[in-house]
């Protein structure tokens, strides 16, 4: 067995400090130091997590990543798509329910016999995690090699391997007061290009943009390509969770995620991670045409999902329903004012330009480039500097708070 306090010391000097990820019993002990000493974000699912702990990684922290084997399947999309191209690198555990030869459960069985052959095939480097403490060192050092030249590496941890660690009580903090602005006059439909525009034209020194898989990122490409762009190509959903990594990461940039109605739907629980953690530096923009447009405009259920309140009933301070391009413009600098985590609902006209171009520079240079800017701390701070939040009312977890939950 491994001493797990000891391992994730080890891993503390190595720098993984961000752990993200959905609980799995043959991680447990792992996960509760993490969520005892490090900082810990529960994800809603694991696809989730593998952005969650990606959007550290662009913030500039070693993160970790945990799942149960059968949650590898979940974060597939973010893992092939997500992870591969844009070379972010993280450090995973995956579990092995099911391994051949033991009493499992039957859902584990095939999944069991998979988990390596499904790393493999997704080109991820991993290990069996050893039992025996000099090797286990070995091999996290070989991980970090690994993860040094943009890699990813993923150990699968057996039933057993990690020794006891006990849970301290996680506090949760309720949610005092939303503000939640109804419809209140007819819709007005401008097109996507427009609301980018409009987000775009708004952007300050510190802003960064994040904008969803599809016709979307093409669309704020053609606005403009900058280093504070991302243009999430693949990981459909995975928008706001690379948010939320990256501005609880870090606290200094203002992060806009901008989102389509068959993205947020692909995964909704993401709205409950990001309102429980409601980091003030995140706006979360939903441009919804009721339609996958990207692919050819096949309707997605979007009609009759109320996004505002359940943004609202996840834990948002601010869910506001915009009606047109003016009141995208004052939202957008309202949030730059209150600082609050803020979903913005615009509902958007179908249809693109015909021409319309993609990216040309690649997902990992789109990263690269992120980075640099993320680390140029010449363009002053959403949070004036201190990672802090304006009043004492309803406040997301500070940083220092951010770990103790
Ligand atoms: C997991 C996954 N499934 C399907 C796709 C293909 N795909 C790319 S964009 C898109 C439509 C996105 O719809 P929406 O978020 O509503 O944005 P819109 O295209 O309408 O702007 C689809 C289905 C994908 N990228 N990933």
């Amino acid at each position: 067995m491994i001493h797990t306090a000891r391992f994730g010391a080890e891993l503390k000097k190595r720098g993984f400090t961000f752990y993200s990820g959905v609980p799995c019993s043959f991680l447990k002990d792992l996960i509760n130091y993490a969520i005892n000493e490090c900082e810990y974000v529960m994800a809603a699912n694991e696809g989730d997590a593998v952005a969650i702990a990606a959007g550290s990684c662009l913030g500039g922290r070693r993160s970790v990543v945990l799942m149960q084997n059968s949650g590898l399947t979940n974060a597939t999309s973010p893992l092939a798509s997500l992870l591969h191209p844009f070379r972010i690198p993280l450090l995973g555990f995956v579990s092995l329910r099911g391994e051949p030869g033991l009493a499992d459960e039957p859902q584990h069985e095939l999944m069991g016999r998979i988990t390596g052959q499904m790393l493999t095939l997704m080109e991820i480097k991993w290990e069996y995690l050893s039992t025996d403490w000099e090797e286990a060192v070995s091999q996290l050092n070989r991980a970090v090699q690994c993860m040094d030249r943009n890699e990813s590496f993923f150990f699968i941890v057996r039933k057993g391997t990690f020794d006891r660690v006990a849970l301290r009580e996680q506090e949760s903090q309720p949610l005092a007061n939303h503000l939640l602005q109804r419809k209140s006059r007819p819709d007005q439909f401008p097109t996507r290009y427009e609301a980018l525009q409009t987000v775009n034209a708004l952007k300050d020194s510190q802003t960064i943009q994040l904008a969803t898989t599809g016709k979307t990122g093409r669309e704020l490409y053609e606005i403009e390509d900058a280093p504070h762009n991302l243009y999430m190509i693949g990981s459909m959903g995975c928008v706001s969770s690379l948010g939320l990594g990256l501005a609880l990461t870090r606290r200094e940039k203002a992060v806009i995620a901008i989102d389509g109605d068959g993205a947020l739907l692909m995964r909704l629980g993401s709205l409950a991670t990001n309102g429980f953690y409601r980091p003030p530096n995140l706006l979360h923009v939903l441009l919804d045409n009721n339609v996958h447009d990207s692919t050819g405009g096949q309707q997605t259920v979007s009609h009759n999902v109320q996004f505002v309140e359940a943004a609202a009933a996840c834990g948002y301070p601010r869910a506001i329903y915009v009606h047109d391009l003016q009141e995208l413009a004052s939202c957008i600098e309202d949030w730059k004012k209150q600082k609050q985590l803020t979903f913005l609902y615009l509902k958007i006209a179908r249809g693109s330009r015909k021409e319309l171009g993609r990216p040309k520079i690649k997902p990992y240079e789109v990263k690269e480039r992120l980075q640099v800017f993320v680390d140029d701390q010449s363009g002053g701070h959403f949070s004036g500097g201190q990672g802090e939040q304006d009043d004492g009312a309803d406040q997301g977890p500070s940083e220092g708070e951010f770990g103790g939950r």
